[in-house]
């Protein structure tokens, strides 16, 4: 028997603000829905971020719909989670992924945290914050229990590992119930295929570079997903790259011999098909402008974008030209793109992020983060019924 695995499609994000990245994002799903039918499996598990919002786009659920419909005509069922992106974390709210029950998609929630496919037990959980832990704890050893009556068992889950996610998880790795054979995890957005317990333990990472530090695990392991064979006594796990429709180029170049590294941007990428985003770093820079003006208009016509850096010869770092005397600062920027949401404790919010954040004081923003949604959604004993 052999399903497919994937994770963290994130249908609907525009990286860059930029509608080509969410058509990206599309692309890509429908690749993977086609290569999915090729490979011929019994089934399919998607362990959340399926849509990058919990309020998907017509355009982001008529992707799905379609995808799930190419799959039930192959006879594919698909089983889904939802994740931290695509749910709401407040009582009685429902993730996206219930509109399409009646399309025959198995939504695993903490009311059906189970299914089973033939003689393979399929459980799983959504995504629960840290704040939820003891809940999510005893879900879990209610659900290694249930899995303990079959020899073929999958847990679906959507959390942060410590192992694999030392910056924030929900769980240790020693928090998981170890009898299961195959952990379909999401959440995290590269690829990782590990041994866990009896069986295998696997993040297919998300479907595109939804970031840009993606980029060193993306050349690494590509993106894409895995489809897992339960025959054997332990699953074999087999990684399927999925070719993404536009590059990401990453380059260092030189003030001084500017015009020779730019010739060289354009010979790798005048035959792509796709205009890619230029990553560029420029070293030992006398004039930002001057530097920036010449990569623009050699390079803007072929790139969908160019993020450039300066870099002086003193090493001080330029990141980008602001005509200060017209430019609107950050924190007004922040303000009125909050406008629309008329609540004074959002951009509030925003704003003491943004000092933070800026500050680099990360701990002290989750801090704050968490106060702010306990204070303003207090989350009851069960998250995301249906
Ligand atoms: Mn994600």
């Amino acid at each position: 028997m052999k399903f497919a695995h994937l994770a963290d499609t994130h249908l609907g994000y525009r990286q860059f603000g930029l509608v080509e990245r969410e058509k990206d994002f599309y692309e890509v799903f429908e690749r993977i829905i086609d290569k999915i039918i090729e490979e011929e499996v019994d089934f399919v598990i998607h362990s959340g971020d399926l849509f990058d919002n919990s309020r998907p786009s017509p355009i982001s659920l008529l992707t799905f719909q379609k995808g799930l419909l190419k799959l039930k005509n192959a006879n594919i069922p698909v089983y889904a989670i939802a994740g931290n992106h695509d749910s709401v974390l407040r009582k009685g709210s429902i993730p996206p992924q219930v509109l399409f029950k009646k399309f025959g998609l198995k939504v695993i929630s903490p009311i059906n945290t189970n299914y089973m496919y033939e003689d393979v037990f399929i459980g799983g959980l959504p995504f629960y914050p840290s704040s939820q832990y003891k809940n999510l704890k005893s879900k879990l050893a209610e659900l290694s229990k249930k899995a303990a009556n079959h020899e073929k068992s999958i847990l679906v889950l959507h959390q942060g590992i410590d192992k694999y996610f030392n910056l924030s998880y929900e769980l240790e790795i020693g928090d998981i119930p170890d009898n299961f054979s195959y952990y379909a995890m999401g959440h995290l957005h590269n690829y990782i295929n590990d041994d866990f317990g009896k069986g295998k333990l696997v993040y297919p990472g998300s479907s595109e570079i939804w970031k840009i530090n993606e980029l060193k695990d993306y050349r690494q392991h590509g993106k894409g997903f895995v489809v897992v064979d339960l025959d054997g006594s332990k699953p074999s796990v087999k990684r399927i790259k999925i070719d993404l429709p536009r590059e990401f180029i990453e380059r260092s170049l030189d003030y001084e011999s500017l015009d020779s590294g730019i010739e060289g941007i354009k010979e790798t990428i005048k035959d792509f098909d796709n205009k890619p985003i230029l990553n560029l770093t420029v070293e030992n820079v006398s004039s930002a402008s001057n530097a920036y003006e010449r990569i623009n208009e050699e390079l803007d016509s072929l790139s969908l974008m160019i993020r450039p850096k300066f870099i002086t010869s003193d090493e001080e770092n330029i990141d980008l030209i602001i005509d200060k005397e017209n430019a609107l600062g950050p924190i007004e920027v922040l303000s009125s793109r909050l406008e629309s949401y008329d609540d004074e404790d959002i951009t509030k919010l925003a704003v003491d992020l943004y000092n933070l954040l800026s500050k680099d004081k990360s701990e002290e923003a989750e801090e704050l983060l968490k106060e702010f949604y306990n204070k303003k959604y207090p989350v009851e004993d069960e998250v995301m019924e249906d």
